[in-house]
């Protein structure tokens, strides 16, 4: 049981002096479920521990990179090695061409890549080289699904721009907006008929694969497969977001789920083993034309950045375990289940889905979540309700309707059975008002 979040407070009184918001991401301020966010003061495996000795079982991970748990020890020491010779050169390392071919093995599509220090990165880069190769620039991009805050992706955006309800920011002028068309995600009619209209105008579309930033969305096959068939009949570049899924959904990302292949792909998150990396990549013909080999420009001070490249083939090797990606399955299988089971004991309206290690839930009727539209419809009152109970009782879920969730290799039977006992609890008190 969380005792009390004194600390916390005067922590986040504090910061408030310093960050809008308190915060630097604004997800992080707890405001959509109008909460006090804690401050953590530590994390190790399944736990995190805020300052004021508060324990937490947590389903954020940092948002997807801590999937072998916190402070792991292989990773832990690999980086106090690596820093011991210098934090950054500015000039090319060995390690980023091991962690390059770990990715590969992983991503055959990504037959070359560019390190990057954030996800937006890698989004923001692979949009100006789709646009450099094919000369066009119109893009598609689905409404809920967030690439990072790039300016002319943070349309109808989702993450921390759906949970405040704006989703086109203000300070982007038009220009950079207008070439930006933002579908209904699984709609394949409506992808059909824009790229009817629009098809040789098309530089890419970007899409989440599986979407995590309006919770989580699995997509139908036909979905990707019918983007995969336009792409390739206009001669559009397909990008696939895999900043949340890589490694997190199998260990070849959304990709080897659906066995589809992107032209380009971006990683991030787990990729970094929780270090700032993002990654973007694909076919040759494209990454070539990139400086210096080409016209194209990407350039980043700490890409490659040696510690966080260590940090990332170690992670990378650990979840090349066998079995594996079986077993954070299972522990995700057996969360989301008990959760709907024991919702329905409690006559709560509710639904859930995982893949790999992520996972969503709603509080809704409708066994059927395929899109933004659908995600708002569910009950945000009753998730609020869940979320700060559930916390209350020390189990640290995402801070809003419209994120997705995520398990780590660390967390145990006995912390998933916790969370049900909790959750048991919870839906009782719930199902009471
Ligand atoms: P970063 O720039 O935050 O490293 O990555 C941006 C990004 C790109 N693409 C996808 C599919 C992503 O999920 C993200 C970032 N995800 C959010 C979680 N919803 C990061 C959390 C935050 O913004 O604080």
């Amino acid at each position: 049981m969380v005792k009390n979040k004194k600390i916390s407070k005067k922590a986040f009184d504090e910061s408030n002096k310093y960050f809008p918001g308190g915060v630097n991401s604004p997800v992080r301020a707890f405001k959509n479920v109008n909460s006090l966010p804690v401050f953590i003061k530590k994390g190790k495996g399944s736990y995190i521990y805020d300052l004021d000795g508060n324990k937490y079982i947590d389903y954020i991970g940092s948002w997807g990179p801590m999937i072998l748990g916190h402070a792991d020890k292989s990773v832990i020491s690999s980086i106090q090695k690596v820093v011991k010779n210098s934090t950054s050169f500015g000039a090319p390392t060995l390690l980023e061409t091991t962690l390059a071919k770990l990715i590969k093995r992983s991503f055959p599509a990504m037959e070359k890549m560019r390190m990057t220090s954030s996800g937006t990165e890698a989004t923001m880069s692979a949009i100006r080289l789709a646009r450099g190769c094919t000369k066009r620039d119109k893009i598609i991009k689905f409404e809920g699904c967030y690439h990072g805050h790039v300016d002319s992706l943070l349309v109808n955006a989702g993450s921390g721009a759906a949970t405040f309800g704006v989703t086109s920011s203000p300070g982007i002028p038009n220009d950079l907006t207008k070439h930006t068309m933002s579908l209904e995600y699984n709609n394949l009619e409506q992808v059909e008929n824009c790229f009817k209209r629009y098809g040789a105008k098309i530089a890419c579309v970007i899409v989440e694969p599986i979407a995590g930033n309006m919770n989580c969305i699995i997509p139908s096959k036909k979905f990707l497969k019918k983007l995969r068939t336009l792409c390739n009949k206009y001669k559009t570049i397909l990008i696939f977001d895999e900043v949340m899924t890589g490694f997190r959904v199998a260990r070849g990302g959304a990709q080897e789920v659906f066995g589809i292949e992107a032209d380009i792909t971006t990683l991030g998150k787990i990729v970094g083993g929780g270090m700032p990396v993002g990654v973007f990549g694909g076919k040759r013909k494209y990454m070539d034309q990139l400086a210096p080999n080409g016209p194209i420009y990407h350039a980043g001070t700490l890409s490659g950045n040696p510690v966080a490249m260590t940090a990332g083939i170690k992670t990378i090797e650990m979840l090349s375990k066998k079995s594996f990606y079986v077993n954070l399955e299972n522990k995700n299988k057996k969360l989301i289940n008990g959760l709907c089971a024991l919702a329905k004991k409690h006559n709560i309206d509710f639904t859930g889905n995982y893949v790999g290690g992520m996972f969503g839930f709603f509080f809704t009727k409708n066994k059927k979540i395929c899109n933004f539209e659908d995600v708002s419809n569910c009950d945000k009152i009753l998730f609020e309700k869940f979320f700060k109970i559930m916390l209350s009782k020390g189990i640290y879920f995402a801070p809003s309707s419209f994120e997705a969730g995520f398990i780590s290799i660390k967390h145990s039977d006995k912390d998933i059975n916790y969370t049900l006992q909790c959750a048991d609890e919870t839906f009782k008190m719930m199902s009471n008002i």
